[in-house]
């Protein structure tokens, strides 16, 4: 299976993703093509419309304190929901769909998140810090929410002023 990352402004990042029923071979074979392609676009998140699968699926793998991005650290999350919510935290986000571009954007600061491993088992997590705001922006990616559509008008207009100007750079190359 080979995956390729959607950019806006691709309309399918706008899609509302679909509940999984099946954790099946196929399932397996998705969450493990999208790690590949996340990780060899040095991301550490990715949602599964992200690569133009519109199911509620997400992973996540953090950098530990040393900046190392551990196996051991992937996190796969099917059919997510936050449980509970406190706080506010703002973190200079980016995203594999918007490339080049990072802006502030305000999030819950901890949350407990409900969700399926890829077998279908029921977890629990408590999230703070970056894992708390990565799991937040992958989960819009579920309701088909960029965090660019987060920024207030004038931060967006700067946006798509950027966006434009760096189309016009890649049709020159
Ligand atoms: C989402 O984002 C996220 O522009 C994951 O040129 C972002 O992995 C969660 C990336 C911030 C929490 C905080 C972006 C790679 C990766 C780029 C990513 C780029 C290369 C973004
Ligand atoms: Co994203």
């Amino acid at each position: 299976m080979k995956l390729i990352i959607v950019e806006y402004p691709d309309k399918r990042l706008k899609e509302k993703s679909i509940r999984v029923e099946k954790f099946d071979a196929n399932l397996h074979e998705l969450l493990d093509a999208m790690y590949r392609i996340m990780i060899e676009s040095n991301g550490i998140g990715l949602a599964a419309i992200q690569v133009g699968y519109a199911k509620e699926v997400l992973i996540l793998n953090i950098p530990n304190e040393e900046g190392e991005q551990l196996n051991d650290a992937l996190i796969e999350m099917i059919n997510p929901l936050i449980a509970s919510k406190n706080g506010q935290t703002s973190y200079q986000e980016g995203c594999l769909s918007v490339p080049s571009f990072y802006e502030d954007i305000i999030r819950h600061e901890t949350i407990s998140v409900n969700y399926q491993d890829r077998d279908g088992n029921t977890k629990t997590i408590d999230a703070e810090g970056l894992l708390s705001v990565a799991i937040q922006h992958e989960m819009d990616h579920l309701n088909g929410i960029l965090f660019i559509d987060k920024l207030s008008y004038s931060r967006r207009k700067k946006f798509e002023k950027e966006f434009k100007r760096v189309q016009k750079e890649k049709k020159r190359s």
